[in-house]
């Protein structure tokens, strides 16, 4: 069973016919199918799966417990449209090298597990790492079973849908216990490695980021009425809001985005009565991000008071700076020289489970090039033969890890 076999078992689950991109958004059909399809490849690889209480899956090559496991895997769901690589790639990599040590006749001295987590993206309930974040206990479980879709369902409801007991998500530090290193392959989002011309790269942090949301509260009217003067328009009180934000970023050096906006109640011939809007803002530190976030606040009071509209923001999910684990990024980095060339190592804007794991085991990533640097659309692609790289170094790690 190799790359291709795997990956072309998953690829038409949860595709959008008419964007090209991928839906699959936590505890709906597109992820059941993507579970189902996880639990198959796990059973002909002969492993031994699992959900763990937070939904996350694990399919295991040895005992649990019996010694400190080496894990490695990423996570299966989409943002809307987004593409086909971001996380499966690295869910289907892990399968892959599982089956080459299998086929090498390799004999692990420690557990090897697989894993995906669920909900890395966020798009269902708005906090990203949310698997991840309850496994480790970066999130009270209270808060996170009362997050609510678009349509106002709890993912305790959800989790309820699917069969699971939402009652029990929450911290599992029996399951942190027993990983000895976990190691997160994925298709670079930058062009970083394409630019280097090297196939694979080692991860060095990821960037602090968050998502805060924004509410205009203006006054619903009439489109032909209304005089220009009289209005509470909280539409343009947003939109002022985001070209400042962009601006702000451009002063700091960071990365602020409003990709996600709603707009109540929605009509083309009525001013809006409310705009929520969601900022996704990334930098290099702490301190610049609060900055970032500080300025673009301030120009939406601003920007608000000029409009007659009230404005509230609110943090919804954050993510602090990662740098993994030295000894473990140089364990890699060693491996992979002596398979060949020094791989290049990468600092990234991009969130990742690896980076919420990373507070509590050594954690490590692995990057496949991307040869157009595009992400989170379906225009997303990375080379066989890079993926086929990236398989072959997952497993040269993954032999030095679980070796004897
Ligand atoms: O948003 C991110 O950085 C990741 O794709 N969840
Ligand atoms: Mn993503
Ligand atoms: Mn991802």
């Amino acid at each position: 069973m190799n790359f291709t076999t795997i990956w072309e078992r998953l690829l038409p689950i949860g595709r959008n016919e008419r964007s090209g991109g991928y839906r699959r958004y936590s505890w709906t059909e597109a992820d059941m199918a993507c579970r189902a399809w996880f639990a198959r490849t796990a059973s002909s690889l002969g492993l031994r799966t699992d959900c763990d209480r937070n939904g996350n899956l694990w399919a295991w090559w040895g005992r649990p417990g019996s010694e400190q496991a080496v894990v490695t895997g990423s996570h299966l769901d989409s943002v809307p449209d987004g593409g086909a690589f971001d996380g499966p790639l690295g869910v289907v990599s892990a399968f892959a090298a599982v089956a080459e040590l299998r086929a090498l006749d390799f004999q692990p001295a420690r557990p090897i597990a697989v894993v995906a987590f669920a909900e890395e993206e966020g798009a269902r309930f708005g906090v990203a790492c949310l698997g991840s974040r309850l496994m480790t206990g970066a999130i009270d479980p209270a808060t996170a079973r009362e997050l609510r879709d678009g349509d106002g369902v709890s993912l305790a409801d959800a989790m309820t849908a699917a069969g699971r007991n939402a009652a029990l998500a929450g911290p599992d530090d029996e399951l942190v216990g027993q990983i000895g290193a976990l190691v997160e392959l994925h298709i670079e989002q930058g062009r970083a490695l394409d630019g280097l011309s090297a196939p694979v790269g080692i991860g060095a942090g990821i960037w602090p980021h968050g998502r805060w949301r924004l509410d205009f509260t203006g006054r619903a009217d009439h489109a032909g009425t209304t005089r220009l003067a009289d209005r509470r328009d909280a539409m343009l009180a947003f939109a002022a809001t985001a070209l400042s934000a962009r601006d702000a970023a451009a002063e700091c050096a960071s990365l602020a985005t409003f990709g996600k906006v709603v707009a109540e109640p929605g009509a083309a011939n009525a001013i809006c009565s409310a705009v929520h809007a969601w900022l996704d803002a990334r930098a290099a530190d702490e301190a610049t991000l609060d900055r970032l976030v500080g300025r673009i606040g301030e120009a939406a009071r601003q920007a608000a008071g000029r409009h007659g509209v009230l404005m509230e923001i609110n943090r919804e999910s954050f993510s602090p700076a990662v740098s993994f684990d030295p000894v473990l990024r140089d364990r890699m980095a060693g491996v992979l020289s002596a398979e060949g060339s020094v791989p290049p190592l990468l600092p990234t804007g991009a969130g990742h489970d690896a980076g919420v794991l990373a507070a509590r085991v050594p954690a490590g990533m692995l990057f496949v090039r991307n040869p157009t640097g595009v992400s989170h659309s379906p225009a997303e692609h990375a080379e066989l033969a890079d993926c086929e790289t990236g398989v072959a170094a997952l497993t040269a790690v993954l032999a030095d890890l679980a070796g004897r």
